[in-house]
């Protein structure tokens, strides 16, 4: 193959198609349209628009079940068929082929220079770890919980409860949007008024993460206002809006804060196995092309649950060197309570963002006391202290009260 080509992997399952010929009517239908009709004159122009069955590897079932047979059909699509941007490339290899059949897209492989107009995630794992200084431990974020319908001076407890438990990141809630309340610019203000009350007595640096919300064609000037407000971080939902959004913010350099990005949606997409997008593809290797820093989706422990297996895939995704843009972070989530920590610590390793909400709010002793918990979870499962041994410490009475609450898992 000449020139350059960004790669599909697809996985399509069909009792009896002919994936040969599958994969060739995919290879053509979504570049040229036809192929065989063409005069020869036209095929030689025609030639470099053309997409390419790079593999078909088929799954035969054994006996004759139906519905377990299936194909990884590879098929490669030619640069100079779309732009440099995420909407053109998954509109060619999985607009319209979406809706025809038991079709998953599975993996994309981009091109040099597809890539080349991708800064990716500005600061990555190493940045956000150098903006907060810590470097000997996985992080700990905070879920904003009941702040619709509360107002600033709520909010503003709410934050230094959670700040004063030694979280290292405080995320909105993601579906606080602008309202008369808590509008943008009051709750970045109050919210950072409150995380330097807490520094002063935590001595600890912490990033607030506010939801950026409202019209597509305002996101970059919402952002910036909340930057001068005081905004130290973001959240953005990603999948509501589009990668182009996130890959517009990541890359405008007035944004010159972390984007952390929640996977509202994600659900509609990648849990079947035989439609939509794969969970690596779209919560990994797109949200980190795209831009993102930290990229929340569901965990394989807590309440909303993603299978094992995806959820070490989307960390790789996340990690992994290939891809030639800063490394994101993973941040497992939903439902993760302190007696999880062991489990995440061995299953992610140290670069990891462990993230809880109810998991804080609810701890018997208060919020405070709900991310003490976690710190002293950290602390233990970093030394291979069990944690039922740990809670029974001195000074761990939060995890005590943790564990005895929620259990411990090892
Ligand atoms: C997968 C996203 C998790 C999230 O946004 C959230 O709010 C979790 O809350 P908890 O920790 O389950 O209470």
């Amino acid at each position: 193959m000449n020139g350059a080509y960004c790669v599909a992997t697809y996985r399509c399952y069909d009792d009896k198609a002919d994936f040969h010929k599958k994969g060739l009517s995919i290879a053509v239908g979504l570049t040229v349209g036809s192929w065989t009709d063409l005069p020869e004159a036209r095929k030689a122009e025609m030639e470099k628009h053309l997409g390419r069955v790079v593999s078909v590897t088929i799954h035969e079932p054994e006996g004759a079940a139906p519905g377990v047979r299936y194909a990884d059909l590879k098929i490669a699509y030619p640069d100079v068929n779309f732009s440099r941007d995420l909407p053109a490339l998954l509109v060619t290899v999985f607009g319209k082929l979406s809706m025809d059949g038991k079709i998953k897209l599975v993996d994309l492989e981009f091109s040099p220079s597809f890539l080349s107009a991708f800064p990716g995630p500005k600061f990555g794992l190493e940045g956000v770890r150098k903006l907060l200084g810590v470097h000997d431990r996985p992080l700990l974020m905070s879920i904003f919980k009941s702040v619709i319908g509360h107002d600033l001076a709520n909010l503003r407890e709410q934050f230094y409860l959670q700040a004063l438990g030694g979280v290292d990141l405080i995320k909105d809630d993601e579906i606080l949007f602008e309202n008369p309340l808590t509008p943008l610019e009051k709750r970045v203000e109050a919210c950072m008024e409150a995380a330097r009350e807490a520094e002063s007595r935590t001595g600890q640096k912490l990033l607030y993460a506010v939801n950026l919300t409202g019209k597509t064609s305002q996101l970059a000037a919402n952002a910036k206002r909340a930057i001068a407000a005081g905004a130290n971080a973001l959240l953005f939902n990603v999948l509501a809006y589009g990668y182009d959004a996130l890959h517009e913010l990541s890359a405008d350099r007035d944004i010159n804060v972390p984007i952390a990005t929640h996977p509202a949606m994600a659900g509609a997409l990648y849990p079947s196995p035989h439609y939509g997008i794969a969970a690596p593809l779209l919560l990994g290797k797109l949200m980190r092309l795209a831009g993102s820093d930290l990229s929340l989706f569901p965990s394989p422990y807590g309440s909303v649950v993603m299978p094992m297996e995806e959820n070490m895939a989307v960390k790789t995704a996340l990690l992994d060197s290939s891809l030639p843009v800063r490394k994101a972070f993973p941040v497992p989530s939903a439902g993760i309570h302190p007696g999880l920590v062991p489990l995440i610590l061995r299953d992610f390793g140290q670069d990891v963002v462990v993230n809880a909400g109810g998991g804080i709010h609810g701890h018997p002793m208060g919020t405070a006391a709900g991310g003490q918990a976690f710190r002293q979870a950290m602390a233990a499962a970093q030394s291979g202290i069990p944690l039922r041994e740990a809670a029974g410490k001195p000074g761990n009475e939060a995890l005590e009260a943790a564990v005895g609450l929620w259990g411990a898992k090892e």
